[in-house]
């Protein structure tokens, strides 16, 4: 596949008024080149800042940008879970708000669908300090022992799934665990997950705050709440596939 018939693109966004308008702008330019109609949704995860007011400037100015809000803020995987609900399209793709990638690479996603029913994106060469990388193998490690899901990089942001998948499931991860969430699922449903590398690039604005601590206990109290549902859900007799 080269084009999507419809496509919804959206980003979290938290405390990100010096990325929003930048990241909207690069949306509404790629977006045309996968798919014939598409929209965009910028969702402000309760923000301090200017963020909110800029969301909703764009989407007056641009009929193809809508502006959605958690108020208040409730995480990562609160924003993600806003950003599933707010789309409308076939296909959806979603990737941070802070323009750590390159949005023109969504085609190596589409490129893949031809075999697989979720593309995921890998980082080539992760643009973050040392410890977050050792972070993430640990992470990966955790979430292959609990989970079975087996993915070179469980929370790259840069994900396209079919809405289909998303109206079928029930998403409970408001922090970081919402990506592991969203592959276990897809792995009890045995939907195929196709991966590819992406570039990732250093944060040039705004301050990242993925690795708090506090966002790093909130991720396992999600796994240990989420591991009996999930393991349940695998277990149940019923075709989960037919569902999609
Ligand atoms: N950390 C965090 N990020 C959020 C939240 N809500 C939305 N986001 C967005 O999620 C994306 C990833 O956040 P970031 O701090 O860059 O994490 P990192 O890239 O993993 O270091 C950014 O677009 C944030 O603006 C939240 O409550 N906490
Ligand atoms: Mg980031």
């Amino acid at each position: 596949m080269n084009k999507l018939p419809s496509l919804s693109i959206f980003f979290p966004f938290y405390n990100e008024e010096e990325n929003i308008e930048r990241v909207a702008r690069l949306a509404l330019e790629a977006a045309p080149k996968f798919a014939d109609e598409f929209e965009i949704i910028l969702v402000n995860d309760g923000s301090l800042d200017r963020t909110g007011a800029i969301a909703d400037r764009l989407a007056e100015e641009c009929p193809q940008i809508r502006a959605a809000h958690n108020r208040p803020n409730i995480g990562y995987g609160g924003a993600v879970c806003k950003g599933m609900t707010e789309s409308r399209m076939e296909w959806i793709f979603f990737t941070d708000g802070d323009g750590q990638f390159d949005l023109n690479e969504i085609s190596r996603l589409v490129a893949l669908l031809d075999d697989c029913d979720i593309a995921v994106g890998y980082r080539e060469k992760r643009a973050d300090a040392c410890i977050r990388k050792v972070n993430a193998w640990g992470w990966r490690c955790v979430i292959r022992f609990f989970l079975g899901v087996k993915v070179r990089d469980i929370d790259c942001a840069f994900k396209l799934l079919p809405a289909s998948f998303i109206k079928a499931i029930e998403l409970k991860s408001d922090g970081a665990m919402i990506s592991a969430e969203l592959l276990a699922k897809a792995k009890n449903r045995g939907l195929r997950v196709a991966e590819v590398g992406v570039s990732h690039y250093p944060r040039t604005a705004g301050t990242q705050t993925g690795a708090n601590l506090k966002v790093i206990i909130k991720a396992f109290r999600e796994l240990f709440r989420l591991r009996r549902h999930i393991r349940a859900e695998g277990l149940a007799k019923r075709d989960l596939k037919s569902e999609i």
